[in-house]
């Protein structure tokens, strides 16, 4: 037990456990910030230093442990993958504060943790390498701490490579600083002028409405708003102290203030101007003794130039370039640093060169003053970000009930007080090994010392090393050797630890509280449950709601975990045993009143699919239960099972699809696994019909006739009977099998413009279809401002890509969108003499006009026969895509004896509520009269579904169809003599370059191009190795694109006859995708598998 004591000073460094413990207590003292960087940039370096500063690895350590990655695969690998915290402490002037502190992973299959990360803080170090400048990843992280309302601080690291790999001079540097600043605040001024935009247009609408009456004309001042706002705190500055020089590497960075204080007592020149002169155009007149403006145009040294950059450049000229240890000496002594001999005489002069800076400029130091004074304490929440947490989706902020807007007060103030509602957000679980938990620390420290003494990888053995050194220092030693030799392996057992963040009330140990799930409605519960109802009451009615007690608390401390018993408000935290009831993020509160928090938004979209096996098939029940496992530890993996009953994983790409592999191998499930290849998903749309043939010939009047002859004569050989009939223009007619309804349907291609905007605004759609359902069940929905506005914005887009005669008033006529409603294919009422209500009826509400039409009978059959042919279309049973099918015709006859008519009417009305969310399930509800009069074909919706259905496919095939492939984008940076490989990967693979920009001030190139998903597995790996390591793409989900071949083109003329023989089958990349498809899914494939036959038969006679 004594040496428990002991351990826990060890993973704590300098600072105890008490200290952290009051510290938490003062919220005016903490920062919850993140580092937030493109991959590579150096987050988890710097983390390193700062992890340092508070003695919990040695320094020397610093920026070769990269202690926070903890995880092997990324020590091996070199990239972060999950984002850990850990709280440092700092005290700055005569204040002493805590610093929670995250490193999150820049990779782009990782961007979900940064989502994570971000929403438990209030700031964010913004990491970019000073030679590559921002980076894809740059702007996205930029946008999602802007979208959370986080305030950015800014580190240009790697200031090193500009020395010592780009060889610039001091005066280059500077002025490749500079334009790496402007193109980040380029980026902010894009975010931020786009939000003054939105709100003002928010503002405008609200003044409209109320000023109505009173004038009429407004003149509108498009730059108002612009100029008004104060925008000057946003950009980073470093006379406004939010930009830190730095290389994390070698240890040092600095911030201008620091200089200005040096130099104001060294020169005599007043603090305050220094700040102000040290960043810019101004320079030393040695003449006038004064700081003038104009260096550049007077051909002078910047300031920044000679008093600060100078330094750093002779620095690494004497230690690293020339190695010329007199100046160095000098540079000692006039530093006033201490340099041990062992670290002189290291015959790496990067030894020396961090000893040297590490006390000259500790990096540490300049970013945690920074954070201290730039960044918010949790006091200074905004009410804005308050607002954005508790409205979800579509709800406006004061139509939530009273007592949950008082919740308000209790985010801003985030009082501890006994009385003030606990209010935690649970932002994503992670596993730990059971034996890592405080609670049984004894064994699992001896176990981690076993590991590390029988590994063999280099990073282990150096902490190995440190372990062992630390542990001797406590003379333990041999105690710790006997006991691991001692100790028997036993099954490791993961447990869950939610990273969390409090942000109203105290947190205790063992309290028991609300877990509100993502649809909960405190409008709804608070009217049922009772006054004053705590989460120690029974709340088993309420939808949504569930309770849970917090068994453990933990103060997150990178790899290890301190255990706490009570955690005051603006601070984060790991709490256990909330396994059973929190998922992946969840909403915690004392109160019901208080809503969930709004959903996390990812920016990475899981795309790669693969299928998963275990090897032995007695170890499907292992598997299950460690696919589960993932799908919680992982807020982006998803886990699904088929339909086919394949379990399926999905995965953001291929790093990421790997890092999933190996936790299910080696700690969910534990046994052998073997994963398909990646399921690469396409969809199916229809093209208008081609002008050219394939040999680029136009096709005449002739050929036309002969490919619209061909239709005809399929249509009446295989796909025409007596109920289906096709006509020359492609209108499918479809009769049900009880001849008593029949639709006719035509599918027309979407304009790909539209396509792309209906794709793009899902989730308006998503909400348009909400407020339709509420308003056909009879209530109204309070939806705010920005929603109706944000749909009002679709429809107006939409009218005006939808222009010409064949889509003349096709916006008002829109029936559905599909599939699952919000998907990018259109259901179109061309049905003469139907007027329905309009999709778009919450636009115009209290408009009369309206609520005069009404429903047909059915009508959410067809609904529901669209949604399923848009599932899945003909090609190969994948989504359709850019697909309207417009129906012309929609005949009911009443073939039913006349005094049942009333019942199949009043039926028909009840079905309609279960189709809506049930379309199989629609004939179990059917009453017994229905049945009567559906006679032998079953129900009358029943029906109308299946003929929708088959009439939408027919229509489908009807005209010329093509699949689309995902496609990512990739930014490529490579040099000069490497490019023309990259190139050369990239054609094999079929991308296209969009376009080649050459960085500034560096011989390095950046490629943007496109290449399909189903070419890009191996794409990285593969780069990576044709170019020795010097090219690393990284690969974002971009949009879908049509295939330009045709899988069904057969040769019809002379011409392609010639150039492409009689079959044809020799290079038609979409024909392969899409039987590579129907094979997977077991469906049939028409292909010739034995080409000449002749050989086998005579081979089998001999037998
Ligand atoms: N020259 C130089 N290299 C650095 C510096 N900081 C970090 N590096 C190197 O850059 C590489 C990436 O560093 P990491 O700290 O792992 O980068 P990261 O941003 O955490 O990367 P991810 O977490 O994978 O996004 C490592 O090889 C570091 O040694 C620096 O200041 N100068
Ligand atoms: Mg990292």
């Amino acid at each position: 037990c004594q040496w428990v004591g002991l351990l826990s000073v060890f993973t704590m460094g300098h600072t105890s456990l008490e200290k952290i413990i009051s510290l938490q207590r003062n919220p005016a003292n903490i920062r919850n910030l993140c580092i937030l960087a493109h991959v590579d940039h150096g987050k988890t370096t710097l983390a390193d230093c700062l992890v340092a500063s508070n003695g919990i690895i040695s320094s020397r350590l610093a920026g070769k442990l990269r202690y926070l990655d903890s995880r092997e695969d990324e020590q091996i690998r070199g990239i972060t993958m999950k984002s850990s915290a850990i709280s440092l402490h700092y005290s700055h002037g005569d204040q002493e504060y805590l610093l929670n502190l995250i490193d999150s992973p820049g990779h782009v299959d990782f961007s979900s943790e940064v989502s994570t990360a971000v929403r438990l803080c209030d700031g964010a170090v913004v990491v970019v390498d000073a030679v590559e400048g921002v980076c894809p990843q740059t702007q996205v992280v930029l946008r999602q701490a802007w979208l959370e309302n986080i305030r950015p601080v800014l580190v240009i690291n790697k200031i090193d490579r500009l020395v010592v790999e780009l060889k610039l001079t001091s005066q280059e540097a500077y002025t490749h600083l500079k334009k790496i600043l402007e193109q980040v605040n380029a980026v902010t001024g894009t975010l931020f002028t786009s939000k003054v935009l939105e709100e003002r247009a928010g503002k405008e609408e609200e003044e409209e409405k109320e000023g109505e009456k009173s004038s009429g004309d407004q003149v509108y001042d498009w730059s108002a708003g612009l100029e008004e706002v104060d925008d000057s705190h946003l950009y980073f500055s470093p006379d406004q102290g939010n930009v830190v020089f730095a290389s994390a590497i070698d240890g040092w960075g600095f911030s201008i203030q620091h200089f200005a204080h040096i130099y104001s007592e060294r020169m005599g020149i007043k603090k305050e101007v220094l700040l102000k002169t040290l960043w810019g155009d101004f320079y030393l007149s040695m003449k006038a003794k004064r700081i003038m403006k104009g260096a550049q145009a007077k051909g002078k040294k910047p300031l920044f130039v000679q008093l600060v950059l100078d330094n750093i450049w002779s620095l690494y000229d004497a230690v690293v370039i020339r190695r010329d240890k007199e100046k160095v000496e000098k540079v000692v002594t006039s530093l006033g640093v201490k340099v041990m001999a062992r670290d002189s005489r290291h015959s790496d002069p990067k030894v020396l060169l961090s000893a040297i800076c590490s006390q000259w400029l500790p990096v540490s130091q300049a970013v945690l003053s920074m954070v201290c004074e730039k960044l918010p304490s949790p006091l200074e929440m905004a009410a804005e970000r308050v607002e954005k947490l508790m409205s979800v989706g579509a709800r406006r902020f004061d139509s939530l009930p009273e007592q949950t807007q008082h919740l308000k007060t209790a985010f801003l103030q985030c009082s501890s007080e006994e009385n003030a509602p606990v209010i935690v957000f649970v932002s994503k679980m992670f596993a730990v090994d059971a034996k890592a938990l405080p609670q049984h620390r004894q064994r699992g420290v001896l176990l981690k010392v076993k590991q590390y003494l029988f590994s063999q990888s280099s990073h282990q053995e150096a902490l190995c090393v440190l372990t062992i050194r630390r542990i001797s220092a406590c003379g333990l030693l041999a105690s710790a050797l006997y006991l691991v030799l001692t100790s028997s392996e036993e099954e490791a057992k993961e447990t869950f630890v939610a990273f969390a963040r409090v942000y109203s009330g105290v947190v205790r140990k063992g309290q028991r509280v609300f877990v509100l799930g993502p649809k909960y409605d405190p409008a709804q519960s608070l009217s049922t449950l009772p006054e004053g109802c705590s989460a120690s009451d029974d709340v088993s009615e309420i939808p949504h709601l569930s309770r849970c007690s917090m068994e453990n608390l933990y103060l997150l401390m990178g790899r290890e975990l301190e255990e706490l018993q009570e955690v005051p408000a603006g601070n984060v935290l790991g709490i256990g045993g909330l396994e059973e009831f929190v998922l992946k993020s969840a909403t915690l509160s004392t109160s019901p009143a208080c809503p969930p928090f709004t959903p996390l938004n990812f920016e990475a979209t899981p795309i790669v699919r693969v299928a998963i096996e275990p090897k032995h098939p007695s170890e499907m029940p292992k598997l299950v239960r460690g696919m589960r496992l993932l799908n919680q530890a992982d807020p982006c993996a998803e886990v699904l099972i088929q339909e086919t009953g394949e379990h399926v994983l999905v995965t953001a790409g291929e790093v990421h699809l790997q890092r999933c592999l190996d936790d299910l191998r080696e700690r969910f499930a534990k046994i052998e696994i073997s994963a398909s290849e990646p399921i690469i998903p396409f969809r199916e749309t229809v093209v208008r019909p081609p002008k050219v043939d394939m040999v680029n010939e136009e096709l005449g009047k002739q050929q036309k006739v002969a490919i619209i002859h061909q239709v005809k004569e399929e249509a009446s050989q295989g796909r025409s009977s007596d109920t289906l009939h096709l006509d020359s223009s492609g209108l499918v007619t479809l009769t049900t099998p009880n001849r008593l309804a029949t639709v006719g349907v035509r599918a027309i291609p979407l304009p790909q413009e539209a396509t792309r905007l209906l794709e793009s605004s899902s989730e308006v759609i998503r909400t348009l279809e909400q407020v339709n359902m509420s308003l056909r069940e009879g209530k109204s929905l309070d939806i705010s401002v920005r929603s109706l506005e944000a749909i009002s914005d679709l429809k107006a887009q939409l009218e005006s890509l939808l222009q010409g005669r064949k889509w003349r008033n096709a916006v008002e006529r829109i029936w559905a969108f599909g599939p699952r409603r919000y998907g990018p294919n259109i259901l179109l009422n061309s049905v003469e003499g139907y007027q329905r209500p309009s999709v778009w009826q919450c636009l115009s509400r209290g408009d009369k006009a309206s609520e005069a039409t009404a429903l047909r009978d059915f009508d959410n059959s067809v609904v529901s026969g669209f949604q399923l042919a848009a599932l899945s279309g003909p090609m190969c049973e994948e989504p359709l895509m850019g697909v309207c099918f417009s129906v012309e015709r929609w005949d009911v006859q009443s073939a039913a004896p006349p005094q049942r008519q009333d019942s199949v009417e009043e039926d028909s009305t009840r079905h309609e509520a279960t189709v809506e969310s049930n379309v199989e399930g629609s004939s179990e509800t059917r009453r017994p009269e229905v049945a009567a009069s559906s006679d032998c074909y079953g129900p009358v919706s029943g029906q109308l579904i299946a003929a929708v259905k088959e009439a939408c496919r027919h229509a489908f095939q009807a005209q010329p169809q093509r699949l689309m492939a995902a496609m990512y984008t990739c930014e490529i940076m490579a040099t000069a003599d490497v490019l023309g490989r990259v190139y050369g990967v990239l054609g094999k693979r079929e991308g296209r370059v969009l376009h080649e920009e050459m960085k500034e001030g560096t011989d390095m190139f950046t490629i943007k191009a496109v290449l399909p998903v189903a070419e890009s597995f191996g794409f990285a790996d593969e780069i990576r190795k044709r170019t020795s390591g010097l090219a690393s793409p990284q690969l974002v989900f971009s949009h879908w694109e049509v295939i330009s071949s045709d899988p069904y083109w057969v040769p019809t003329t002379e011409e392609e006859y010639l150039h492409f023989g009689e079959k044809a089958d020799s290079e038609n990349q979409a024909l392969k995708y899409m039987n590579a498809v129907r094979r997977r899914k077991g469906l049939y494939v028409e292909e010739k598998i034995v080409e000449h036959a002749e050989k086998q038969r005579t081979l089998g006679k001999n037998k």
